[in-house]
């Protein structure tokens, strides 16, 4: 039997883990500084990091080879997860408690009076996604790591991450996120399994000695792909499973050419294309259509992997390709998968089309992530003709047989053939990336129940008619190990001392707490836990924010992307009426802080300005000496996971408040649940399962749901509200009279159109009474601290469902079918 090296198996030995005592730890952290980074022990705090960082990867080794060694077996199933994001954030605090290597660490570092906090928190976040979708990948490896499957993660190194926001007199400013800058100590790099990835040229068609037809891609550009590795480990198990990046490097032609062709200049400019490629995430959370080099980058991912998977099945025959290899598709952006896995079967391995097409079609599965139609992603054909023309015939052979299939189903209905065919015909022919998914997948999910069916009944109807049983939920969630036991671990130490150990890898034994609700003792230490979180909070928003939070007062937050459908805009208009309250007298009102975060897609000038009115907002509301303690108003600039991991645990009120049917699920909310914050929020994602699991009681909820949000919007009428509602009408008042922007007059008039106009798609002024009405309750419920500290215990005990562990159980169960090792 082969390995990759092409080496005798039987010659890679496992090897020995390392001793792991504080003692040894000491040394090698010695021998990383002085030796290999040639550094004093008084340098600076980002040296101790990478040392510290080394000798942690060197504690995962073994494990990492020991579990490769055992994916070797050839009658072992693998998956492979195929995401154009993975948002990491840091790693060395999250494998320190995976491998149990923070205490030995911790006092090892004690011996040099360093302290592990202050080192954790020089190493800069991995941030290569955007929000939801990228941080539930990083979720999903932490938990198919943690319960022991062999699931391989494969994604782009891209050389700069999401950016990195600023806030300039209010307004967003966005610099570069040049991660990799001191090197990652994390990563290994792979150049000996290298994959050269074509892109351009033109086809020819033939016909073989067999009288076989084939074709061939020729006069192709073509770019390496060189993998770097970097290691996910499971929790206390040994599990070390691989995330594999592809970073995108010229071919040694291009050396040549410099060398050779009188044009240096050209040649090192066709050299920095091919590297274009990996160079910069999307900052885009929605879409930014029609881009060339994101379907590059698309490609690239994609067509890397592939040739990985099919090179480590060399040798083996290819009908059984199928039966052990299962790919995950993280939305549509990998989806040219589907056709990629037919060019490899059907040109290079020379299978007819039909047998290649069975075991395409049986080893893709579709994720869905939004029932936004303006987020689906539509190719110009013309774009694929220049760019991957092999691909659009396969596309275009791909679509022919399946339009077949729906005419014999469904004969004269043209008006079916026209919505389902994978081209969307029109001024500018465009290939249906979500439809060439669910053609050519076996599994189609959406990521909570209310969106997986209205995926159902609504956008994906017609497939769902044909291929019902192809159609199936997978409600996110979030790995505890991240979000509870290293984001909070005073909390973590109390349901250690109350529930014992192993509810880190088991969330559901967190129901053990519900009777501790009625126990005051229980809840001192619960209350005392979250003051000292809420002031950990407090210290961050100050230092980022320069806003001061008494941690005595409610922390109410809003951290995620900024995009209308989410409505931050409904928040600030229930800050600006509480503020309007504290200026008619209103004594009743409870001290509150508001926290908003969340980055704004650069190229959405509307989103930009929900930034700067909420900066506005809180410049004016923070300097009214009227207002005094009674409320303040935070902008948290660049938030990310790091600082999520301390807003989590500190959040007493999570807004979760988008248009009913427009959040796909949210993620966030779980991680706000987990950690004992009440949520306020609509019937919408994974809400309404969080509603369920904690029940009505210990959750706020308002506004329309779906259904009624669809039935009103043909008779929308804002103005209707704005008649009826004296608040809205003063709130509103407020905000057109200039009070927030005295000085630049006019910059906030968009917004205020938009949320006046009777085509408002997010409907905000319908849900504003409901939304205000509810966060009076909140203010009662706040009062009472007895019942607030059950709420808070009540939501952490229900929030077992939410670990990714769970969802990834059922991804195996129903999708993926994989053995677990160990
Ligand atoms: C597409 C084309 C071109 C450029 C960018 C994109 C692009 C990039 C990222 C499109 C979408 C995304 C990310 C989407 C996302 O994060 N969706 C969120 O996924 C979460 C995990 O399932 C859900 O919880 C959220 O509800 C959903 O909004």
């Amino acid at each position: 039997m082969n390995n990759e090296l092409g080496e005798e198996l039987c010659l890679l030995q496992p090897i020995d883990p390392l001793p792991a005592d504080a003692d040894t730890i000491a040394q090698d952290f010695r021998r990383y500084l002085d030796y290999h980074l040639g550094r004093f022990l008084g340098c600076d705090t980002v040296y101790l990091y990478h040392a510290l960082a080394y000798v942690t990867r060197d504690h995962l080794m073994a494990d990492w080879r020991n579990t490769w060694l055992h994916y070797q077996d050839p009658q072992l199933r693998r998956a492979h997860y195929l995401s154009m994001e993975y948002l990491i954030g840091r790693s060395l605090g999250n494998n320190l408690l995976n491998c149990e290597l923070a205490e030995p660490m911790r006092e090892a570092m004690e011996r040099f009076s360093i302290r592990l906090e202050d080192v954790e928190a020089k190493e800069p976040d991995a941030g290569l996604g955007n929000g939801g979708l990228g941080r539930l990948a990083a979720c999903f490896l932490d938990s198919c790591a943690t319960l022991g499957l062999p699931v391989i993660g494969y994604g782009l190194r891209y050389e700069y991450g999401m950016f990195h926001q600023h806030i300039e007199n209010g307004h967003q400013v966005e610099d570069p996120d040049h991660w990799l800058r001191d090197g990652h100590p994390w990563e290994i790099e792979r150049p000996e399994f290298a994959q050269t990835v074509h892109f351009g040229g033109r086809v020819e068609h033939f016909t073989d000695a067999q009288g076989h037809e084939g074709a061939r891609w020729t006069d192709t550009e073509d770019v390496v792909a060189v993998p770097y590795d970097i290691p996910i480990a499971g929790y206390r198990n040994k599990v070390v499973n691989t995330l594999r990046l592809w970073n995108a490097s010229a071919t040694s032609e291009f050396n040549l050419m410099e060398f050779n062709a009188g044009d240096y200049a050209e040649a090192v400019a066709l050299k920095n294309q091919a590297e274009n490629i990996t160079m910069v995430l999307y900052p885009n959370d929605a879409t930014e259509n029609g881009k060339e080099l994101r379907l590059r980058q698309q490609y690239f991912l994609t067509s890397a992997s592939l040739q990985d998977v099919l090179r480590q099945w060399d040798g083996r025959p290819i009908e059984d390709f199928a039966k052990f290899n299962v790919f995950q598709l993280n939305d549509t952006h990998p989806s040219i998968a589907v056709a990629e896995l037919m060019r490899l079967l059907v040109d290079e391995k020379r299978l007819p089309w039909e047998q290649a097409w069975e075991i395409s079609r049986s080893c893709m599965a579709y994720t869905n992530h939004t029932l936004l139609p303006e987020a689906l992603e539509r190719w110009p054909v013309n774009l694929f003709e220049s760019l991957l023309p092999r691909l659009l015939e396969i596309i275009y052979r791909i679509n022919a047989e399946f339009l077949a299939e729906v005419r014999a189903r469904w004969p004269g209905d043209m008006e079916r053939v026209r919505r389902m065919s994978l081209i969307e015909e029109g001024p500018v022919r465009q290939v249906r990336m979500a439809w060439l998914a669910i053609v050519g997948s076996f599994s189609i999910n959406g990521v909570a129940e209310l969106h997986s069916s209205l995926l159902r009944q609504g956008l994906f109807r017609d497939f769902y008619e044909m291929w019902p049983e192809r159609f199936n939920n997978k409600t996110n969630g979030v790995t505890p190990r991240r979000w509870l036991a290293h984001a909070n671990p005073h909390l973590a130490g109390l349901l250690t001392d109350t529930l014992g150990d192993g509810w880190q890898a088991d969330l559901a034994r967190l129901e053990g707490l519900r009777p501790l609700a009625d126990d005051a003792g229980f809840r001192e230490r619960w209350c005392e836990i979250r003051h000292y979180n809420k002031q950990r909070l407090a210290d961050l928003v100050a230092h980022y924010a320069g806003v001061r939070f008494d941690p005595s007062a409610l922390f109410d937050v809003q951290v995620k992307r900024i995009h209308e459908y989410k409505r931050q805009l409904l928040n600030i208009l229930h800050i600006i009426h509480l503020y309007n309250c504290i200026h008619s007298g209103d004594e009743e009102r409870v001290p509150r802080c508001v926290l908003i975060g969340g980055k704004a897609a650069p190229g959405y000038v509307r989103a930009k300005e929900i930034v700067k009115l909420a900066n506005n907002v809180a410049a004016v509301v923070n300097s009214d000496p009227l207002v005094g303690e009674r409320l303040k108003v935070a902008f948290i600039p660049n938030y990310n996971v790091s600082k999520m991991e301390v807003i989590c645990t500190g959040t007493d009120l999570s807004e979760q408040i988008s248009t009913a049917s427009k959040e796909a699920s949210g993620t966030g909310n779980m991680k706000f649940m987990m950690n004992g914050a009440v949520t306020i929020g609509t019937y919408d994602g994974a809400n309404i399962e969080i509603l369920q699991a904690v029940g009505e009681d210990n959750f706020f909820l308002f506004g329309l749901h779906a259904d009624e949000v669809a039935a009103l919007r043909p008779q929308y009428e804002p103005q209707q509200y704005i008649d009826a509602d004296p608040d809205l009408a003063a709130v509103l008042q407020l905000l057109e009279s200039g009070h927030f922007n005295a000085v630049e007059p006019g910059i906030f008039d968009g917004l205020i159109g938009s949320l006046k106009s009777p085509h408002d798609p997010w409907m905000t002024l319908a849900d504003f009474r409901s939304y205000i009405d509810t966060q009076q309750r909140v203010e009662q419920a706040w009062h009472d601290t007895e019942r607030w500290s059950r709420m808070s215990i009540l939501n952490t005990a229900a929030s077992g469902m939410f670990s990714t562990d769970r969802t990834i159980a059922e991804y195996n169960a129903e999708i993926w079918r994989l053995k677990a090792i160990g």
